[in-house]
This record gives C-alpha cells, sequence and structure tokens, in this order.
C-alpha cells in the first residue's frame, strides 16, 4: 500500500484545539474507533497541563462508546451534531460541556456542502474495508456522510478494518446529489435500485495516512421484548393489517422505515408473527437486528439502509453470509437513505418512536420534560414529514406509571400534528386521519392514554373547554410535567388549582 500506516497515536498528533473533524459511519457501525481513543488520551494529557483541547465532530449520526463516549469522558467534545446517543455525551450536552446542535439526517451532508457550518473540514477519520492504491476505498457497515466528510475535509486519516477486509464489495451504493440549482431527480424508484457507485473514490492527495483496526463493535443488546413492548408491537402490525384489508396499502405492501431503540425493534419482531402481511421491502436508515431476522426468514424481501445497525453476533452472522445479504440490502449515504423526494415517491410507511405525545398529536422524541435530550431527531422527522403513513408509539406509562407518555401538551415538539397520521401505545390505536383537535384528543385519550391517566387527561379538556379551537388552559398545559419534578409523580396533579 502506497500510504504510510500510522499508529493511532500519530494519527491523533494531526488533531488540534477546536479542529473541525467528519467522523465517517452512522451509529457504531462504520464510526472510527482506533485514533478516536487515541485523541482522548491525548485530550486528556493535555487537560492535566492546563492546555485547552477540544474537537468539533460532524458524523452520519451516533457513533460507539470508543469514539463519541471516550471523547465525551475526556471531555474533548465542543461542538458536535447531527445525532448521538451516547450516555456520557448525552451528560456533557445538558451540563454545557459539549455544544450540540441536532439536525435533520438528511440534511447533514448538504448543510455541511453549502457551507452553513463554515467552509471546510480539518481533519475526516474514514473506516474503510478496503483501500486500493488510487484512493478508491470500499466504506464499512455504516455508510452516514463520508462522500461529504470526504470531499470538505482538507486531511483524511483512514481507519482500515481488517476484520471486514475484501467482505463489503457490493454492498454500497455511494451517490452524491449536485447542489441547486443544478440538482436533478435522485432516481430511485424501488428501494432495491442501485444509482451510484459500489466504492468511493478519494483524493490520494489528502490521505496522510492509513491506521489498522481489526474488530467491529455493534449496538448494544436491545431490552428482551416484555409484555408492553410486545403488545405495542402487536398494535402497530393489528393497524397495518386493517389498513391492508381497507385498500389503503396496497397488496403488494409499502416499503417501511422503522427508527431506533426498544420499542421499534419490538415493531419489527410483531412482523415476523404478522403472515397477513405479505413479504415487504424496507426504505429505512437503520437496520436492527429484526431485520436481518427477518431477510432469513422470507418476511423482509429487501432493505434499503444507510448502516447495519447490528450487534456483533448479527454482523458475524452477515459477513459470514455476504453474498445473500448483498443480494437483499443496499447501504448509502444519509442523504439519500432518507431523502425526502425518495421517501415520498416510494410511499414508505413511517414507524419511529416518541418520548412522549400530547392529546392533540404532537410528539416529543428528543426532550426529557422539555429540556434534557435524550439523543437527538435523528431521521424520523425526514421519514414523518414525508411518509405516505406516519405512525409513532410509545408505552402508555413509563416509571412503574409515574410518567404519562400521554400529556395535555408536549414539554417540546419535534413532529407537529400535522406530520402525525397514528399514535400507537399498548394500550391501542389511535388513528388521527381527517380528525379535528378535539376529536383526536378524545380518540387519543380513549384509545392510547393508560386507564391511570385517562380521567385525568378528560379533565384537562373539561378544564379547557373555554377558548378555541385547540382547547388549551395554557398554565395548567404542561402540569403534568412540572407536578413530576416537584413529586415525582403525575398522577399528583391537581386540576382544581388551576381552574
Ligand atoms: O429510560 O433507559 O432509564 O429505562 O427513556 O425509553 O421506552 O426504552 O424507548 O429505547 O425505544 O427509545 C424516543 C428515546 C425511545 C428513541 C427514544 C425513558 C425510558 C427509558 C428509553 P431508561 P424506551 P426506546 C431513526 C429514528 C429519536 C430518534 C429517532 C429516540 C428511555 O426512539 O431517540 O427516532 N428517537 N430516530 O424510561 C421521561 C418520558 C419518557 C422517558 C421514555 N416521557 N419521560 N423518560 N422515557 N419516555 C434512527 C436514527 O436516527 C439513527
Amino acid at each position: 500500500m502506497k500510504f504510510p500506516i500510522l499508529t493511532p497515536e500519530e494519527a491523533a498528533e494531526l488533531f488540534f484545539n477546536d479542529a473541525k473533524c467528519g467522523f465517517s459511519g452512522f451509529t457504531a457501525p462504520g464510526s472510527p474507533k482506533v485514533v478516536t481513543q487515541a485523541i482522548a488520551a491525548k485530550a486528556e494529557k493535555l487537560h492535566a497541563q492546563g492546555e485547552p483541547f477540544k474537537i468539533n465532530i460532524i458524523t452520519g449520526a451516533s457513533t460507539s462508546d470508543n469514539c463519541d463516549g471516550v471523547l465525551a469522558r475526556a471531555n474533548a467534545i465542543g461542538k458536535r451534531t447531527p445525532y448521538q446517543n451516547h450516555p456520557d455525551l448525552r451528560k456533557r450536552i445538558n451540563s454545557h460541556d459539549a455544544h450540540y446542535f441536532d439536525l435533520h439526517l438528511s440534511e447533514a451532508a448538504q448543510k455541511l456542502r453549502y457551507g452553513f457550518f463554515g467552509d471546510k473540514l480539518d481533519l475526516a477519520i474514514i473506516e474503510v474495508s478496503d483501500i486500493q492504491d488510487d484512493g478508491t476505498v470500499v466504506v464499512g457497515t455504516g455508510v452516514g456522510n463520508v462522500p461529504t466528510i470526504a470531499k470538505m475535509a482538507d486531511k483524511i486519516i483512514i481507519e482500515l478494518n481488517e476484520k471486514l477486509r475484501h467482505a463489503l464489495y457490493g454492498l454500497h451504493d455511494i451517490y452524491l446529489p449536485l447542489d441547486p440549482p443544478h440538482r436533478t431527480e435522485i432516481p430511485i424508484f424501488k428501494p432495491s435500485d442501485r444509482i451510484g457507485s459500489p466504492v468511493l473514490k478519494l483524493d490520494p492527495e489528502k490521505i496522510v495516512g492509513v491506521v489498522m483496526s481489526d474488530h467491529y463493535e455493534g449496538v448494544k443488546a436491545f431490552t428482551p421484548l416484555d409484555d408492553t413492548t410486545k403488545q405495542i408491537g402487536a398494535n402497530v402490525c393489528k393497524f397495518l393489517m386493517s389498513e391492508l384489508h381497507a385498500g389503503r396499502i396496497p397488496a403488494s405492501f409499502l416499503p417501511l422505515q422503522s427508527g431506533v431503540g426498544n420499542v421499534a425493534n419490538a415493531v419489527l419482531y410483531g412482523l415476523a408473527d404478522a403472515k397477513e402481511i405479505p413479504p415487504f421491502e424496507m426504505y429505512t436508515e437503520v437496520m436492527q437486528d429484526a431485520v436481518i431476522d427477518l431477510m432469513k426468514k422470507g418476511r423482509c424481501k429487501f432493505g434499503s439502509s444507510c448502516s447495519l445497525t447490528v450487534s456483533n453476533e448479527v454482523e458475524d452472522e452477515v459477513i459470514d453470509n455476504i453474498e445473500f445479504f448483498k443480494e437483499h440490502l443496499v447501504l448509502r449515504p444519509s442523504e439519500i437513505s432518507n431523502n425526502p423526494e425518495v421517501i415520498r415517491r416510494l410511499g414508505v410507511i413511517a414507524m419511529n418512536t416518541a418520548l412522549e405525545a400530547d392529546i392533540f398529536g404532537n410528539i416529543n422524541s428528543t426532550h426529557v420534560t422539555g429540556t434534557r435530550m435524550m439523543n437527538g431527531i435523528g431521521g424520523s422527522g425526514d421519514f414523518t414529514r414525508n411518509a405516505y403513513i406516519s405512525i409513532f408509539s410509545c408505552p402508555s406509562i413509563t416509571k412503574e406509571g409515574k410518567i404519562s407518555n400521554i400529556v395535555p401538551m408536549v414539554s417540546h415538539v419535534d413532529h407537529t400534528e400535522h406530520s402525525v397520521d397514528i399514535i400507537v401505545t399498548d394500550q391501542g390505536i389511535a388513528d388521527l386521519r381527517g380528525l379535528d383537535p378535539v376529536e383526536r384528543a378524545h380518540v387519543i385519550i380513549d384509545n392510547c392514554a393508560h386507564p391511570i391517566y385517562r380521567e385525568l387527561l378528560r379533565d384537562y379538556l373539561k378544564l379547557s373547554t373555554h377558548g378555541g379551537q385547540t382547547p388549551h388552559t395554557l398554565h395548567a398545559s404542561l402540569a403534568f410535567h412540572t407536578e413530576f419534578l416537584a413529586s415525582g409523580d403525575m398522577r399528583n396533579v391537581d386540576w382544581s388549582k388551576f381552574a
């Protein structure tokens, strides 16, 4: 290989305080994991000497413990976008040690190219599974924003993952759209269409060196399905089957998108048993363990994604049977996997998770009690706003009933009532299509709220009947949240204080 082999420490030396950096990957797969550990060690050393050292990072989505985790613990992150989900970084963000701006994932690459975050990146770390002397690479199992990050970076450090070596050629479809006013249509007409290249050509002049790595890092195992998550999954499937029977979903079915987390995983497992739903395709951004299972069972015919967000065991299985999976899935950059134009054209059915929903259909997916960042909006907005049908699910209650996930008014809005068609909890399904705000409130309370909260929510509506199309009592609208912060249990709310 013509590029110099560097140790992680030598590569870390290139990073300087306030450097603007782009990292490959989308969730743990494809993210750097070796150089970042050395950068964290360098940060700790400099901090001990009283020297400032933080870097600014743009990625595809969340990363792994060896990236966001280790850097957050070293307090080495200045600014971060567009998505994260690491508990240590979450703490840094909520204590203002790290700045974070939360972005729709489809927009991160183009905003970077448009110069909205500065005119260039100083450094990029790109994990690849193969590299040629002319700079042609096969990227890893999470594509993210690699094409744009490579284009915008002055210097590129390659992490060559020996464990993936030679296996992945043919899995990716790398495509970089032109920017306005020259952009044309993105010619994807079905999830399996390939419009780009299986490889990415990097400028060899920018490649300063290659650092070897030899392991992949899957996502942590999901919480085992419990009665609540199983019931949510069953309810989503029940809804999809009723739409199919009613002819509102074509008999051949439509591509599905599924979000992240335990609830999304449970919904996917529900689809394995929903035999009335014909084998389907996915146009999505993350492929969790459940989808790989669905592919093996023939339930999922094809998946277009940005990342293989699977556990190590499942990644092993995919690599061992890579020829089968190359016929059944394609990995794309996030601005294509999450592209609004394509999502709208294909008629994608979007299934995402809420932290809380309000009785009028607004969704909070990101902020606990309105202030504390959980993860970020991720791709949920890209899909929700453009979906054929947009479904949100969550449990009806959390923390043994101290929290109702159905509230009078969400404490932070990620998805407005205008973009949300269906809400599903363990209690049931609220179909909001064609309903006005008061009709929506009744159906959400009756079908989705937990019985221990239904009367409290109905009483809120009664309290609020005096005004407006959307009946709120503004000074009481966040009382569920203020009560939880005060007494630790939303059930203690007392509407007589607000009458
Ligand atoms: O806390 O971990 O202490 O038990 O939040 O909740 O029920 O396990 O749900 O893992 O499915 O995550 C919205 C965060 C749900 C996720 C969110 C507490 C609850 C638990 C997690 P514990 P669950 P999930 C594309 C799609 C936004 C991004 C997105 C997410 C923890 O799905 O980040 O959709 N979505 N991307 O106890 C206080 C409430 C709560 C609450 C739950 N109302 N108040 N705490 N919790 N509800 C993918 C990508 O973009 C990559």
